[in-house]
């Protein structure tokens, strides 16, 4: 290690594939990345047959896809070729219960084998993948399905019975309930199906649903600031996007064993943890279980993974469960560790190259963006606690509000020269939101600040909305006060995001107590754990205060900038549209 500046410098080894330096904003590497796709040759579009049945053709036809292992260390491995099988089985299934091309389809599972079959079979048929997260409770099923107008999802009976059957009444366009792991004493209610009896009789025999580039296949459910959360819509050409990435930031190659720790409810899990291993034709391990420090050891040393991408909140915890824990392990197999979702700590990386004898590569994207966008490649000097460069073909800059590039040093918007393939080509059935990402003219804007260094580096400053991020999971501070609005006790709630050691951020709730309520411990409690069933098991608030009144605009908003203030002790900015009753 040396010192540039007041920047640690880690110069990297290792087999370089990418001249970051040539192919930096030419905009080749995409059209590149084409001619490793069959659909350059046949012009048959389908990124399911990118992933899976191309390999499945191949020499890799028998080459293990995916390595599964349960919360109880059961564990299953599926090749290419099965892969293809089952995923063209379940297509008939699709099609079977009516689903036809365009048409949105749920995916609310824990990360059992069959959620990647459906992913697949979803993309097969040309309709759309929408993965929840297995945390979300009812009302947040709800909202998502009734925004797109689900036909269909599929599920357990333990989360059906949390998540779907309080609200199934209030979903109409939902038709069909595709029923995984139900035992024999399950009994099936109208519209619902059992996936293993579905499967045993669906014909082998499968048309694939030849597709546009430009038609949609993922959408991912996200959160802004205002409003509820809205449905980011990726369509096949965001493959080519998934797949220079995860060949070049995640350097993967051939003989690697791949692990990305992310649930496929978070974009991270679906670019990284389904399609972008699997167009690059790389076995890939999931683990379905929880996290501990042992859990997550004992999956490296057992399935010798080499390349490992996971987030800021796992390492901090796994840095706090001690160095003695990883000892116990054979962690020697990694050669490439890699972070997204929250800024990474520069202590976390050093106590990284100690504990793993490897740095850890941060990189900055987001679910509109599709794939990575900055990244601290393998093959350039890595400054700790900076994102990184633009990915190759990535035009990225920072600029003031009126889209002037500013000076290095000088904090300002993060944005993209729009398009790449993987950008979000809308959001579903809101083309205003879509509109608002292009508010400065000629970018895409992220909703970060950040500052570029004189050597290209960017460096993350901090949301520039009011975006909570806690455990690196996205989270919508309206959702969360609408939540808590309809308990009896809230009359009004704001919320923000508190910074924390482990999870980056908690959910703080400022709460005005409705009259006759005593704001106790006990309600406090029995709030979060009410935020918890309605919304998720990761947006509730875990610390409430209550107050007298919250501060407001003139015409109502609450204003959430000001309670942050308050809460950190920071300066409380331009209070004019402060209304001081
Ligand atoms: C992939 C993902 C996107 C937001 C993004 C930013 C934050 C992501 C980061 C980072 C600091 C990094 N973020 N990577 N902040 N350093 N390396 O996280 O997608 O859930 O949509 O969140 O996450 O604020 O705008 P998503």
């Amino acid at each position: 290690m040396r010192k540039v500046g007041s920047v640690e410098v880690v110069e990297k080894f290792g087999v370089c594939n990418l001249d970051y330096h040539k192919t930096c904003n030419s905009g080749w590497c995409f059209d590149e990345a084409k001619k490793d796709f069959d659909w350059n040759y046949t012009g048959l579009v389908n990124i399911a047959h990118e992933a899976i049945d191309r390999h499945a053709a191949s020499w890799r036809k028998n080459k293990v896809a995916l390595y599964w292992e349960g919360p109880n260390r059961e564990h299953e491995k599926y090749t290419f070729s099965e892969l293809k099988a089952l995923s063209d089985k379940f297509g008939n299934v699709l099609r079977k219960a009516g689903i036809q091309k365009g048409d949105r389809v749920f995916v609310y599972l824990p990360r059992i084998p069959e959620l990647y079959i459906s992913a697949i079979a979803i993309a097969k048929v040309g309709a759309i993948f929408a993965p929840l997260f297995g945390g979300f409770r009812a009302e947040a099923v709800r909202d998502r399905m009734n925004d797109c107008e689900a036909r269909m999802v599929i599920t357990t009976p333990d989360m059906k019975r949390l998540g779907i059957d309080p609200i199934r009444a209030e979903v109409p366009s939902l038709e069909t309930v595709i029923v995984c792991k139900a035992d024999a004493s399950y009994k099936y209610g109208e519209g619902e199906l059992n996936f293993d009896a579905e499967m045993t009789y669906a014909p082998e025999e499968f048309k694939m649903e030849w597709c546009h580039l430009e038609d949609p296949v993922i959408m991912h459910y996200t959160s802004g600031t205002t409003g509820k959360s809205k449905g980011v819509v990726h369509v096949h050409n965001a493959m080519i996007g998934h797949y220079i990435t995860t060949k070049w930031v995640q350097d993967l190659r051939d003989d690697d064993v791949y692990w990305c720790t992310a649930d496929p409810g978070w974009v991270t899990g679906t670019s990284y943890g389904i399609f972008g291993p699997w167009l690059c034709g790389a076995s890939q391990v999931i683990y379905a279980g929880r996290f501990t420090a042992d859990a997550w050891y004992s999956i490296i040393d057992r399935h010798k993974v080499t390349v490992w991408y996971t987030a800021p909140t796992a390492l901090r915890m796994l840095m706090k469960a001690g160095d003695d824990v990883a000892a116990k392990y054979n962690l020697k197999s990694l050669r490439y560790i890699t972070s997204v979702g929250e800024p990474l700590n520069p202590e976390v990386i050093r106590w990284g190259m100690k504990v793993y004898d490897l740095p850890i590569h941060e990189n900055y994207w987001m679910t509109e963006t599709g794939c990575n966008m900055i990244a601290n490649f393998y093959n350039l000097p890595l400054k700790i606690g900076s994102m990184g460069k633009p990915v190759p073909g990535i035009q990225a800059a920072v600029v003031d509000d009126k889209g002037n590039v500013l000076p290095p040093g000088v904090p300002g918007n993060l944005v993209i020269k729009p398009e790449w393939p993987s950008m979000m080509r809308g959001i579903w059935n809101n083309e205003e939101k879509f509109k608002e990402y292009f508010r400065i003219p000629g970018w895409y804007v992220t909703g970060d600040s950040a500052c570029v260094d004189s050597d290209g580096y960017f460096w993350f400053m901090g949301r520039v909305d009011d975006v909570i991020k806690t455990s690196g999971e996205r989270v919508g501070p309206f959702e969360v006060e609408s939540a808590l609005l309809e308990h009896p006790a809230c009359a009004e709630a704001g919320v923000i995001g508190k910074p924390d050691p482990l999870y980056g951020n908690i959910i703080k709730a400022f709460i005005a107590l409705k009259p006759g309520f005593e704001g106790t411990e006990e309600l406090k409690r029995e709030i979060s754990e009410f935020v918890k069933t309605k919304l998720a098991a990761h947006a509730y608030p875990r610390e409430i205060e209550f107050k007298s009144s919250l501060p407001k605009t003139r015409s109502g908003k609450i204003m959430r900038r000001v309670l942050k203030a308050q809460e950190l002790g920071l300066p409380l900015g331009d209070l004019a549209t402060l209304d001081d009753e």
